[in-house]
């Protein structure tokens, strides 16, 4: 599957892209949406002899599903790619430059098991004091996590991006609306194949150019998905993503008093602790708690709406054997 625009589908075939659609069967015999094909998926598909179209009969086990929380007021979550083995979290070194950002996208990707590289984009456009300092701004959240500084105009680290893709396997880009992804992927492609635009002057922020999540293949070998700039990202039962995005917060929690310490009042928290004294940054503490009552909040919320629509199912049914031939 190389790409999804609402509910048309395009899928590839050796070399060739063909436009498809989901079989009615597969539409209505998925318990949720994120049962459907999304951008990076395998799927079982059956194509006219003149390959002008594709019918997808079957979407293959994924190794990996990238979620967010849907945009907007609707509780649910929404796939945003399968099957991806790396994700670039790309922040431009100037005027996106948000540290808070950098984490929530980070409990994303790390909730799905997939391995993170920060990207620092647009480094001509500071000058080197303050990238060195960025750079090790980034770094500090979390020590292990690679962070490659680049410039998709001057070139600057692209070489460095590169030895990060290996052949077969997929990775994509993910970041706010004007960060660069899709002039990044123009130059790894070594054409400007894509549309990109021009950030707006007041404020730098993105216009949203690229609409459809899409799949290219690279000259070396490996693929790489180019997804829309979010407006927001939306956690949602990511317990996972933020225990592993904050280890150095939740590692302190066997020296707090209370076993089932939340860490947000208790006497004796090793954390409240450790944030008094800085040891813990005031500003990570405190997304790291914003991110938890989020997540926790759309999970419960979530949950409460599918038990209320599996009764409303049985009731369904009940009436409809009650009155069978109506
Ligand atoms: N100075 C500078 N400008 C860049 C760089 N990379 C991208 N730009 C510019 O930033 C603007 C936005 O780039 P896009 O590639 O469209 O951004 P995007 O992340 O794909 O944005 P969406 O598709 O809206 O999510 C364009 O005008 C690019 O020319 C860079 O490394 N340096
Ligand atoms: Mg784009
Ligand atoms: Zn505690």
């Amino acid at each position: 599957m190389v790409a999804v625009h609402k509910n048309s589908y395009r899928v590839a075939l050796q070399n060739v892209e063909i436009p498809a659609e989901a079989t009615g069967h597969l539409l209505y015999a998925a318990d949720s949406p994120l049962e459907l094909p999304t951008v990076g998926d395998w799927t079982e598909v059956q194509v006219m002899d003149d390959h002008s179209f594709a019918v997808i009969h079957t979407v293959l086990p994924r190794r990996s599903l990238m979620l967010r929380k849907t945009a907007g007021k609707r509780i649910e979550q929404q796939a945003i790619a399968a099957n991806i083995d790396v994700a670039f979290i790309v922040q431009s070194a100037d005027a996106d430059f948000n540290l808070r950002r950098l984490e929530r996208y980070l409990v994303v990707i790390l909730e799905s098991a997939i391995e993170p590289i920060f990207v620092l984009s647009k480094a001509d456009r500071v000058d080197s004091a303050v990238l060195k300092e960025r750079l090790a701004m980034v770094q500090e959240i979390q020590p292990t996590i690679p962070v490659i500084a680049l410039s998709a105009v001057t070139g600057v680290g692209i070489d460095e991006l590169e030895k990060r893709l290996s052949p077969d396997q997929t990775c994509c880009l993910i970041g706010s609306s004007g960060v660069g992804k899709t002039t990044l992927i123009n130059r790894l492609l070594g054409e400007e194949r894509l549309k990109t635009a021009a950030v707006r002057d007041f404020d730098q922020k993105g216009r949203h150019t690229t609409s459809s999540r899409q799949l290219f293949a690279l000259p070396g070998g490996a693929w790489i998905i180019d997804t829309p700039g979010m407006r927001e990202l939306g956690t949602i039962g990511q317990s996972v993503g933020i225990e592993s995005t904050f280890a150095d917060v939740e590692s302190l929690a066997p020296q707090c008093r209370f076993a089932d310490c939340t860490h947000v009042h208790e006497r004796g928290c090793a954390v409240i602790a450790a944030v008094e004294s800085g040891e813990i940054d005031e500003k990570r503490y405190q997304n790291y708690l914003k991110l938890r009552r989020e997540s926790e909040y759309y999970e419960r919320s979530y949950s409460e709406k599918r038990k209320r629509d599996k009764q409303f199912g049985k009731f369904v049914k009940t009436v409809l054997k009650h009155h069978p031939k109506r």
